[in-house]
């Protein structure tokens, strides 16, 4: 048996091992993309190849702990029933047998390719990484092709999650790294052929200060375009929490402005957060045959109170979000569930004015929208999450129990127009609640006792609530 097939078994094993516990999990996700068993990270290799979307995850099959991880596969044909696949990555060779980490893929002449990082580390704990291909004609089966990049001059083994697009007639790919000065980056290669690539060196600005600012290692870059702009998503590590900002133990966010794709030159407005919640990390995007570009993230923020949380005894760990389409409006990148998900709605169970306190019972799978002009709102979900505004000072709060200890934990973000629009997603252990028509997203988990039902508004003003109970089992 060759280590390939070796590492397959077991993790098929592990799946059909746990089967019952994680299916007894009442914080099992109804609708949300989980693993079958162990830990789930980055979203990977997000495409629509031949007319069906392919999500590939990060995975651990055998604990709830990182490690060398595998590459699963979700495919869905309309963005809300997704079919688990057969394991399309192992970390089974010399060049990846410390983890086939984060990366992308490309549809060219008829096969899906896939560029990820292989992650190998030796016995002292030195790490190694090498960019790697492998390529599918049916897009489940992968055929490895092996190293395609070495690491450069002038970057730590930090150097990874390669994201791969075409622009004109050229190949282009964008790294997450770390300086040998420690300093976070993002470098640029091109090619011609897909099999020869050219290092453009990293992206730098005028305010090349600004990037040595933004902290000691970016992960997951994703370079595309959106309205006409070049706009560079990232999640940098080591940025210090500064009032409302950066709260988590690491940030995800973008710049808006003009690449230079023969300097690698990018002029840039200033870096923003992308979503204001406690778990969102390593988002990927794609463009979809409608033009759309959609982005899906990770639920999660690595080492932030991972093993803390209450779905482990289950042997099930984090989940991704929901698939979002991005706009970008004054510079801004809006984002809003994709128009597929009002099928995952079940039947409306409420439609009301109201203009203050009011009182309902919700189902643990619902979508609830208020509508409205809110001076001031305080929500209170499941008696776990609490969602208030205060218009005079222009503020949104967001806040639940801490995993680790119970005390209040809050994230907050202004809104300086006011608040006239909320849509949040419940699932059975998360909230994703996108306000002003996704002007500002907070997405997070929660756990909530599985029995509350209780939806608590208290409202200055006046909205329309409606909620919707929303399907169960999505994942075949
Ligand atoms: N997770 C992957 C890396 C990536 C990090 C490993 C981000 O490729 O940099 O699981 O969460």
């Amino acid at each position: 048996m060759t280590q390939d097939e070796r590492l397959r078994q077991q993790a098929y094993q592990a799946i059909e091992d746990n089967k019952e516990i994680v299916e007894k999990d009442p914080y099992r996700q109804g609708y949300h993309l989980m693993p079958p068993v162990g830990l789930l990270n980055d979203p990977n290799g997000w495409i629509q190849w031949k007319g069906i979307y392919h999500m590939f995850f990060q995975w651990m099959p055998f604990h709830t702990g990182h490690g060398a991880k595998f590459w699963g596969h979700f495919t869905s044909e309309n963005l809300v029933d997704w079919h688990l696949e057969p394991i399309a990555l192992t970390p089974s060779d010399w060049f990846d047998e410390n983890g086939c980490y984060s990366g992308s893929a490309i549809s060219h002449e008829s096969k899906m390719k896939i560029f990820y990082t292989g992650n190998v580390k030796n016995e002292h704990g030195e790490r190694a990484t090498y960019q790697c291909l492998a390529e599918s004609n049916d897009g489940i089966h992968f055929t490895k092709k092996g190293v395609q990049i070495h690491l450069p001059k002038g970057y730590t083994a930090h150097f990874r999650d390669p994201k791969v697009w075409k622009h004109g007639e050229k190949w282009y790919m964008v790294i997450g790294a770390q300086t040998e000065e420690k300093l976070g980056a993002a470098v640029l290669y091109t090619s011609e052929d897909l099999k020869s690539w050219m290092l453009k060196g990293k992206l730098h600005s005028n305010e090349d200060e600004a990037f040595g600012k933004l902290g000691y290692m970016w992960e997951c870059p994703d370079l595309f375009s959106l309205n006409g702009k070049d706009i560079l998503l990232f999640s940098p590590q080591g940025l210090e929490a500064n009032g409302i900002h950066y709260n988590n133990s690491y940030q995800t966010g973008y710049f808006t402005g003009r690449l230079n794709y023969d300097t690698a030159s990018y002029s840039h407005g200033s870096f923003t957060e992308l979503d204001r919640g406690f778990d969102f990390y390593a988002p990927q995007t794609t463009e979809d045959d409608k033009g759309r570009r959609i982005m899906i993230g990770w639920m999660g923020v690595p080492g932030q109170n991972e093993e803390n949380q209450p779905t482990i005894p289950y042997k099930w760990v984090h989940n991704l979000t929901l698939p979002r389409e991005l706009q970008l409006i004054d510079d801004r990148i809006y984002q809003w569930p994709v128009e597929e998900l009002k099928d995952l709605r079940v039947e409306k169970t409420y439609e009301h004015t109201i203009a203050d306190n009011w009182r309902g019972d919700i189902e643990r799978r619902s979508e609830v929208q208020l509508t409205g002009h809110m001076k001031k709102l305080d929500l209170n979900l499941l008696d776990e999450v609490e969602i208030t505004f205060d218009q005079e000072k222009g503020l949104m709060t967001v806040s639940r129990p801490s995993v680790v200890d119970g005390k209040i934990e809050t994230r907050s973000c202004y809104l300086t127009e006011g608040l006239s629009h909320l849509r949040i997603f419940l699932d059975h252990s998360s909230l994703e609640m996108f306000v002003n028509n996704g002007q500002e997203v907070f997405t997070m988990r929660m756990f909530a006792d599985p029995a509350s039902r209780d939806l608590k508004i208290s409202l200055q003003g006046s909205a329309k609530v409606e909620a919707w109970t929303l399907k169960n089992g999505c994942i075949h």
